[in-house]
């Protein structure tokens, strides 16, 4: 049992951040998972541990956090998503990428232990193979929010190529939850679409029907993230990130989904600037390097996510 780790998890009120610190305070001891962020605190993280606010971008604010609660570990999730990033592509490039270097700095003079930082699916772009596309091949991304990912993940190579700092990280698929609301996401469309249908709403969904994209479930998406944490550092090949699949489907295919269970939901198509997004990314993953290199899984596929998410939804109306 790891107990002499001290977590630090900033964007800890995001739509991954609520859950990851949640599941990471059942592992360690929760005093020592300082859960940081700009926003007020989350009403799930409320009583479940420390929380401090704080900007990821006032880097003397992040070392004095770092030192004073003696911090091994950092999982960086704060990051301006594709959508709003498209809106503002400048800031979003400053904020990922001077947020991550303030990080890596920080790693690498404080001497962590581990760092985690995501990665995304925007990092390919309309040259690579849109069908299982694999671990190594064109990236060409066309979005700013690709871009900054991308560049992101040369920086993790090279501190640990350069300064011996372990940085671990998962290129995510659009990820999939009910427990935190996400934030200015392409693939934010499938979480609205199933609100709708418990709202008993018509869907107006931003993306074309057969727009078809890599998802996951964010179950399977924490536990991927800290088995991939846990791994033995000698199983780990990859220190840019690892491709990370679950399934994937199509407004059409989500909806027919959804519809087995909630024969009256409709929905009806407006795609905008978000479908340009989608067109440029792949429509499935090749993750074959992290299931051969640390086991990876996944638990849920589009049927048994679709249940649970209804369950969910309708048990938090009531
Ligand atoms: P989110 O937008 O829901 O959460 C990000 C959090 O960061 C927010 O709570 C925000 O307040 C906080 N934040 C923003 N700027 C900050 C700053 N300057 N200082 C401190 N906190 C700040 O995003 P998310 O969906 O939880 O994504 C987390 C990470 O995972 C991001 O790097 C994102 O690119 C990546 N990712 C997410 C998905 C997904 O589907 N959710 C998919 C691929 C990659
Ligand atoms: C987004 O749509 O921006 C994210 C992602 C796939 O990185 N969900």
């Amino acid at each position: 049992m790891p107990v002499k780790e001290r977590i630090l998890v900033i964007g800890a009120c995001g739509q991954i951040g609520v859950e990851l610190t949640l599941a990471l305070r059942k592992i360690y001891e929760p005093q020592h998972v300082i859960a940081a962020d700009l926003r007020d605190e989350h009403p799930l993280l409320k009583g479940t541990g420390p929380y401090v606010t704080l900007d990821v971008m006032n880097r003397e604010m992040l070392h004095v956090l770092v030192i004073r609660h003696h911090i091994t570990q950092i999982y960086h999730l704060a990051a301006i998503l594709s959508a709003t990033a498209e809106k503002n592509p400048a800031l979003a490039w400053h904020i990922n990428m001077q947020s991550l270097i303030h990080v890596l700095e920080i790693a690498r003079e404080e001497n962590l232990h581990k760092v985690y930082w995501p990665s995304s699916i925007a990092v390919f772009g309309r040259g690579a193979p849109r069908q299982q596309t694999p671990q190594h091949t064109i990236l060409e991304p066309t979005t700013a929010y690709g871009i900054s990912k991308l560049a992101g993940e040369r920086w993790c190579e090279y501190y640990h190529e350069r300064y011996g700092v372990d940085v671990r990280s998962l290129r995510y698929p659009g990820l999939i939850s009910y427990k935190s609301s996400p934030g200015g996401g392409t693939t934010d469309y499938a979480i609205e679409m199933f609100q709708a249908a418990v709202e008993n709403r018509t869907y107006t969904c931003p993306l074309a029907p057969d727009a078809r994209l890599p998802m996951m479930y964010m179950p399977d998406a924490i536990r991927a993230t800290i088995e991939l944490m846990e791994a033995p550092a000698d199983r780990i090949s990859l220190h840019s990130s690892y491709n990370l699949h679950a399934f994937h489907f199509s407004p059409t295919e989500l909806a027919a989904a959804i519809r087995k269970h909630v024969p009256e939901f409709e929905i009806c198509y407006q795609p905008d600037f978000r479908q340009q997004i989608a067109e440029s990314w792949p429509e499935s993953i090749d993750d074959s390097q992290a299931r051969r290199d640390w086991g990876w899984k996944p638990a849920f596929d589009l049927e048994s996510m679709t249940v649970d998410m209804l369950q969910n939804l309708q048990q938090l109306r009531k």
